[in-house]
């Protein structure tokens, strides 16, 4: 049986951190693009992968069932193979702190901001000032807890750091100054120097950077209302913004 794993994904954060571990573990993945601009999410078939309808999902014949979330699936990896999760505690359980501070915060939050800053400047500035606030703050805490540490658990270099360091990008595209952020862009840059990140960006632009742009050009309304979860009962947006992303 063959042991390749198979990543179905897009060009985003939650998918980036997914293939930084395939790649520092070595190990013979192929990227299938899910146009996630067009509602291939929603189908019967992706939503058997993950009942939810998003990126990523990994199937690992070693595990023998569909992974969805990217902390499920870094921690399977780990798992799996042994490798950036510490085998003795506390150093495991601070590992899986800083993972899912990143799963329920960092990500989130971020990403709700991202969504507000693309909704229409009358429906959202409430909406805008809060998660831009807490983006802030979030930023700042990291920071802090980068000042003096190497790595974001305080060992070696983990999980938790590769499912943080794609969202760290965020601090510049949600108009932050980097320089408010000293140690979180060290940390960001000393990960983006690791040989295994320089080959995971390249594999992820070949899979997906061009086949993405085509197929959120090609969206309609329809599809973006399906990918933003916008419903009767909330306000139309305009879309323009999404497709000068
Ligand atoms: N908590 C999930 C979030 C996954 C997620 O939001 N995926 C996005 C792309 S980054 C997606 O598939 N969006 C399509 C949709 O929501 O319809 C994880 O970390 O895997």
């Amino acid at each position: 049986m063959s042991e390749k794993l198979v990543l179905h994904g897009m060009q985003s954060p939650n998918v980036v951190k997914v293939i930084l571990m395939l790649e520092e573990c070595g190990l013979d993945y192929e990227l299938r693009h899910t146009a996630v601009f067009n509602q291939e999410q929603f189908t019967p078939a992706f939503r058997k992968l993950n009942p939810l309808g998003k990126v990523p999902v990994l199937e690992d014949p070693r595990l023998g069932i569909p992974l969805a979330e990217s902390g499920a699936i870094l921690f399977w990896l780990a798992e799996r193979e042994g490798r950036f999760l510490p085998a003795a505690q506390p150093a495991r359980a601070e590992v899986m702190q800083w993972l899912m501070v990143q799963m329920a915060n960092y990500g989130p939050m971020l990403g709700q901001f991202t969504h507000f800053n693309i909704a229409p400047p009358d429906a959202a500035p409430y909406a805008r000032a809060r998660y831009g606030a807490i983006a802030g703050q979030l930023n700042r805490v990291l920071d802090e807890r980068l000042q003096g540490r190497a790595w974001i658990a305080g060992g070696d270099y983990s999980i938790a750091d590769m499912a943080t360091q794609p969202w760290a990008y965020y601090v510049e595209r949600h108009g932050f100054d980097p320089a408010r952020y000293p140690a979180l862009v060290e940390w960001r840059e000393r990960i983006a120097a690791r040989p295994a990140v320089q080959r995971a960006l390249v594999r992820a632009q070949e899979a997906f950077d061009d086949v993405a742009t085509r197929t959120r050009l090609a969206a309609s309304d329809e599809d973006l209302d399906k990918f933003f979860g916008r419903t009767d009962t909330v306000p139309a947006t305009d879309y323009s913004a999404v497709k000068q992303m």
